[in-house]
């Protein structure tokens, strides 16, 4: 018998950015029903679970991610109702359904914070964090002072993101047991997990320099989690730990996260967020090896990604979305998701999709880019800072999915003008001419994850680099009694990689290579 937790070895996620995915009632902004039209497409995939981002009440500021009411859903992305029968929809198809729980701010149109602000008075004045000075300097993510004025208390309010999205004050019990309840209300109605942004803003420590990891962290983590009917629910932080952090976040018996989002692999090949600096796989690899050591090593849950609605393209960044996007695309998907953890999708992945490239501010509505335009518009080129943004900003894969070639319906996303201008590369990187083509990502994908799901060695199994000092390239090892996989993915120009003998070749996102090689080149073989 399994365990409840090492079920979740046996989950595929695909994250769902719902405003991108598909528009079924003609306003240019996907809904839920769209979701639930889609269905189809993701049992076709081979996941089997969805991850929904926000799709809660809000002012959209910040795409959802500033939640006006917990407990009811953005009118542009339906009712209740629609949110229900979804639901019931994926549970039909053996679909989980993981939502989004934004629980370090609420967005200034929350009941409360409009109560909060009014007076010091107000029973939800302390449900936010108020000081009569900024007791330090700290920077919103977003950019600026992470402190904004409020007249009417003539105090100033922390927000680590947009000011629109004030940071609840986690130290008042009320509000532990606000957000409790909302865990509950969700438990309630069957979700079967959550995914945690920002969890490790909610503790502060207004002395240290930077505002994440306060010293109540966990326990306001096993306050909301470690509970009867909670307990063994799905959960995944959003977090940036090292690896004694992880352990107190996603270790066995603490009570608090099945896994956390871990970032080392995201943040290479970049000086900050949009200055690259040049990079090589080799470096993507030991973050892998550490990673899946260390998590084998105390049986931790690992979260294998490469792409989210925060990132630019995976491929595109740190890898080859031109000529070899078709290669690269499914090298990365076999590097990732054959390793010990769990697998996330993104949305759009599954065909290739790619960064587009656009020359106007006008086509970008991501906030924080916005912001990032007019701070810097006056000390910079033009033609340098649209570079940036192109290079960097969220928006790059929060462009609609392509679905299909007819750019009259947006590429099959809406017929109707979508909230943001489609992909500039949709016509070349769409659903349905990935599907057309010889070498399909799609197809591979269905291979890939159908193939994950069939081998104990990969879900249960153990890891082992095999790597040796071979460079630009990843081997390794996946255990589990008598299978034994050797999954080999080449991520440099042509080259020899000696393999062992008794091989048997199984599936590869090319034909068997024979002495070389390929760029991008990968492959899965029995031992
Ligand atoms: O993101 C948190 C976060 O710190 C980063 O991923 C951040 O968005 C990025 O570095 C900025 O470029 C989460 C959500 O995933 C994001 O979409 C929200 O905007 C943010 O929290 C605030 O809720
Ligand atoms: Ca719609």
């Amino acid at each position: 018998m399994m365990t409840k937790r090492e079920e979740f070895f046996n989950w595929i996620v695909y994250q769902i950015y719902p405003r991108s995915f598909y528009d079924t009632n003609g306003d240019g902004i996907g809904d839920l029903n769209g979701i639930k039209e889609k269905i189809p497409h993701l049992k076709s995939l081979g996941i089997n679970a969805v991850w929904l981002c926000p799709c809660y009440k809000s002012p959209n500021n910040d795409n959802g991610y500033d939640v006006s009411d917990y407990r009811d859903i953005m009118e542009d992305f339906g009712t209740f109702s629609d949110w229900k029968r979804l639901q019931k929809a994926l549970k039909k198809d053996g679909i989980k359904l993981i939502m989004d729980l934004v629980f370090n701010h609420t967005s200034s149109q929350h009941k409360w914070f409009q109560e909060a602000k009014t007076s010091q008075s107000s029973p939800y004045h302390e449900y936010y964090i108020w000081r009569k000075n900024p007791p330090n300097d700290w920077k919103s993510v977003f950019g600026g002072s992470a402190w904004a004025y409020n007249e009417s208390t003539d105090e100033y309010y922390l927000h680590s993101f947009d000011e629109t999205q004030p940071d609840l004050n986690w130290e008042n019990p009320k509000v532990r047991q606000e957000a409790a309840k909302i865990v509950d209300f969700w438990v309630k109605l069957g979700v079967d997990g959550f995914r945690c942004d920002v969890l490790d803003f909610i503790s502060k420590d207004f002395k240290k320099d930077k505002m994440f990891q306060g010293p109540r962290l966990h326990e306001y983590i096993r306050e909301l989690f470690d509970r009867d009917g909670v307990r063994d629910i799905f959960t995944v932080g959003e977090c940036q730990a090292d690896k004694k952090n992880t352990l107190l976040l996603c270790g066995k018996n603490r009570g608090e996260l099945k896994t956390a989002f871990q970032f080392d692999h995201i943040n290479l090949g970049r000086i900050d967020k949009y200055l690259p600096r040049p990079f090589s796989f080799d470096e993507i690899k030991s973050v892998l090896v550490k990673w899946q050591k260390f998590s084998q090593k105390h049986d931790l849950i690992y979260p294998l990604f490469t792409d989210n609605h925060d990132q630019p393209y995976y491929i595109s960044r740190l890898g080859n979305d031109k000529a070899h996007r078709y290669a690269c695309a499914t090298a990365y998907a076999t590097t990732f998701y054959l390793l010990r953890g769990v697998p996330f999708l993104y949305q759009g992945q599954e065909y290739g999709a790619a960064n587009p490239y656009y020359t106007k501010i006008e086509d970008f509505r991501d906030v924080e880019t916005k912001r990032y335009y007019a701070e810097q518009k006056k000390s910079k080129p033009r033609h340098q800072l649209m570079q940036e943004i192109n290079y960097a900003s969220r928006d790059n894969s929060r462009r609609p999915f392509a679905w299909t070639k007819d750019e009259r319906t947006n590429f099959g996303f809406s017929a109707a003008t979508p909230w943001i201008p489609c992909n500039s590369r949709a016509k070349e990187i769409n659903l349905e001419k990935d599907l057309e083509s010889e070498r399909s990502v799609f197809r591979y994908f269905q291979t890939l994850l159908a193939f994950r799901k069939g081998s104990l060695a990969i879900r249960q199994g153990s890891f082992q680099d095999r790597t040796k000092r071979r460079r630009g390239c990843f081997l390794y090892e996946r255990k589990w009694k008598r299978e034994r996989l050797l999954i080999v993915c080449n991520f440099d120009k042509k080259q020899k990689i000696k393999l062992p003998k008794n091989r048997k070749f199984l599936f590869g996102n090319y034909p068997e290579a024979k002495e070389e090689f390929l760029p991008f080149q990968a492959a899965v073989y029995e031992l």
